[in-house]
């Protein structure tokens, strides 16, 4: 492996969005998802079937996290074993009832990056100064995407059934080429403005292989190059939806260089990502009917200055 540049050398021609919507905009891509486009999702709409594309919570088998982060812990507050103690609550006709909180990384499941999420060089998405992060998110945190919602039209990418595998390997790449032939074998166009639903099953070698597997540096994904980030932006595509941890081939294998498509699609075009998304049911389905568009949608949580947030994607066929 070559040693790694600076994002800042490396990007340093790359195509930007900082502006385009305004000194003041948060949400960057997703401004391409108009009216017109939700509507163009629907159309897609043929047969009433829903996806969720959550992965469980708290999954007995494990929750799959980046590393520093841990898997949410839940806490049971009141079950029925506090009813019976001597200075339970009393309650008028007997009421008894159960609660329980959550400890969880906001980015530690299926989650909606911010913006602002990644930056290098001192500024976050449309030029903010990165101190603008300190304490909480005061610019492009999730909070506006939040309020927006996410709806349009999706197109699935089954990577690893185009590759003839099960799921593809550790640190295997693939480009917006790659997506394109991918797109093509299975009958599909993409779009301008289309959500892109990039299935690896990275999960299912995540569960099968732990560790050995997934070391925080070495996904199966997108790999960098500035063809591709120019294909993003003339296909001016609002958010990247993948079943991996960083919807990226992690440590760019030509430069070394740590979460480089953060970086060009997210802080430089403001495209949302969108990960560790459970893929499965959606693409059996597709491989059946061979319809590979569906109406996405997506209501992350509003959590005030957050830097992602939990989320339960839903593509409607
Ligand atoms: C980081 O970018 C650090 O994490 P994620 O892959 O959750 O976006």
């Amino acid at each position: 492996m070559a040693d790694a540049i600076s994002l800042e050398e490396l990007l340093k021609d790359a195509p930007s969005n900082w502006g385009k919507w305004g000194p003041d905009d948060e949400v960057g891509s997703l401004n391409y998802l108009t009216s017109q486009e939700v509507l163009r999702g629907i159309d897609s709409v043929s047969k009433g079937e829903v996806h969720t594309l959550q992965r469980l919570i708290n999954d007995p088998k494990g929750d799959p996290v980046w590393p520093g982060r841990a898997p949410a812990e839940r806490t049971m507050i009141l079950d029925e074993s506090t009813w019976d103690s001597d200075d339970a609550p009393q309650f008028p006709g007997g009421l008894h009832y159960a609660d329980d909180k959550i400890n969880a990384f906001l980015q530690g499941s299926t989650q909606y990056d911010a913006l602002g999420h990644v930056w290098y060089g001192g500024k976050l998405w449309n030029g903010y100064d990165a101190r603008t992060t300190v304490g909480g998110m005061d610019k492009a945190s999730v909070e506006p995407i939040a309020q927006r919602g996410v709806v349009g039209r999706g197109v699935l990418l089954d990577m690893a059934r185009f590759r003839g595998k099960d799921a593809l390997d550790k640190g295997e790449t693939f480009t917006h080429e790659d997506l394109l032939a991918c797109a093509e074998q299975q009958g599909v166009t993409i779009e301008k403005h289309d959500i892109l639903v990039i299935r690896t099953n990275f999960l299912q070698r995540f569960f099968e292989e732990g560790d050995a597997f997934y070391d925080g540096f070495n996904e199966p994904g997108l790999v960098y190059s500035p063809e591709l980030v120019q294909w993003f932006q003339d296909m001016e595509i609002p958010n990247l939806v993948t079943d991996t941890i960083a919807n990226e081939v992690t440590t760019d294998p030509n430069n070394g260089v740590a979460l480089v498509l953060h970086n060009a699609l997210m802080r430089n075009l403001g495209v949302t990502l969108t990960e560790i998304c459970d893929l499965e049911t959606l693409a059996a389905s597709s491989a059946d009917d061979s319809q590979y568009t569906f109406l996405y949608t997506a209501a992350p949580l509003k959590v005030h200055r957050a830097t992602g947030s939990p989320v339960n994607p839903i593509a409607i066929k």
